[in-house]
């Protein structure tokens, strides 16, 4: 399949809440859109890095810029018969993971188009819905209580709480104590160090499924520390971006599960291998977001109905984000239970008149 020409756009969409964690606080959602052509076929994606490296090194800005100088010249005008290659073509590189994805994910969707399926067939997926939770940033306690209720009651199937120093067991006792059977999990962020382990390790008692991410974006060996001094698995966030990392924190019991994002981890191929590695160490993983628009949602989604997809993921209705997404179709949950966008790819189009609005710039490229 040959890639004849390819649209890069920088695209803003305001958050209907603003969006606190560990590391800061998000009130808009700044991120690339690429399209990718090939005859009449458009493949689609989005980038996940934040405007400032706070989340990992990468930046909107370099992102936008790598994608421009280096990685779209080495794919516009080539052909590739499978997706696997485009991985290759971009293993010189080091670490640039979520701008590699970009590019990787719109031919996936792209690919699967040329072939009339949908994404998930390609990918060696099944069933017409996902099972998710929601991610509930950092506030008051009284308020998140609230949040908490209104999830349970629209069928979410898990609660991940935001932590941070000064904000976690007083929180767990708080929700624990009202919501004695909810799946509760807590992600941190990388806001923690081993010198936290008494504090960490009082998270035992609130029966968690696993506390995400306590320790540095880049340890896997202070996690595997840490999760010799725990009960309550320790699950991966950060810390995976390669199939490497995965195996290194899989061998060395610093991930009981892990959080696979597909634009982390450069794209559809690795996080397949990533799921592929899990499953032989029977280690469960689920499907993390980034806030993504209609565009990202709907990759995750596909991703996520590979059979080691085995815990709620974070892929919750488009409008608890935003009041008009840049997609036509609307992705909403029922009873926590996400449908895939039937069709061919990601199974999404896009909203041309609404991305007009949200657009700051673009630049269109030809093979
Ligand atoms: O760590 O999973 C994370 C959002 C932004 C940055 C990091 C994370 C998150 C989320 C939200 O937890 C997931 C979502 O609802 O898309
Ligand atoms: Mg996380």
């Amino acid at each position: 399949l040959r890639i004849d020409g390819a649209s890069l756009r920088l695209v803003r969409l305001p958050l209907i809440t603003p969006f606190t964690i560990a590391t800061g606080t998000m009130t808009e959602k700044v991120f690339p859109l690429l399209t990718l052509r090939s005859g009449g076929l458009e493949g689609y994606a989005e980038g996940v890095m934040d405007p400032l490296p706070d989340y990992l090194e990468e930046s909107v800005a370099g992102a936008m810029d790598l994608l421009d100088k280096v990685l779209l010249p080495q794919v516009l005008g080539r052909s590739f018969a499978h997706p696997d290659h485009l991985a290759r073509l971009f293993a010189p590189w080091r670490a640039n993971f979520m701008a590699r994805a970009t590019v990787e994910m719109a031919f996936w969707d792209l690919w699967a188009k040329s072939l009339n399926l949908p994404l998930q067939t390609v990918l060696g997926g099944q069933g017409t819905a996902i099972d998710v939770g929601v991610s509930l940033g950092i506030g008051p306690i009284a308020g998140t209580l609230d949040r908490v209720a209104q999830h349970l009651e629209q069928g979410y199937k898990r609660i991940k709480l935001k932590v941070k120093p000064g904000h976690d067991i007083a929180l767990l006792q708080a929700v624990r104590q009202q919501f004695p059977d909810a799946h509760l999990t807590v992600d941190a962020n990388c806001c923690y160090t081993l010198a936290d382990s008494d504090l960490i390790r009082r998270m035992d008692d609130f029966a968690l499924d696993y506390i995400e991410q306590p320790l540095a974006w880049d340890d896997i060996h202070d996690h595997a520390t840490l999760q010799q001094r725990l009960r309550t698995p320790l699950c991966l966030d950060e810390c995976i971006r390669t199939v490497d990392h995965a195996r290194k924190a899989l061998q060395t019991d610093a991930a009981r599960v892990i959080n696979i994002k597909v634009g982390r981890v450069g794209g559809h191929s690795a996080a397949r291998q990533i799921h592929d590695l899990s499953q032989s160490f029977q280690v469960p993983v689920w499907c993390g977001g980034m806030l993504e628009s209609g565009i990202g949602r709907a990759h995750n989604i596909h991703m996520s109905t590979l059979p080691g997809f085995t815990k709620p993921g974070d892929t919750s209705s488009a409008s608890r984000y935003f009041t008009r997404d840049i997609i036509r179709e609307p992705l909403e949950c029922v009873q926590g239970r996400m449908p895939v966008p039937p069709g061919p790819g990601i199974g999404v189009t896009l909203d041309h008149d609404y991305l007009a609005t949200a657009t700051l710039s673009a630049k269109d490229y030809a093979a």
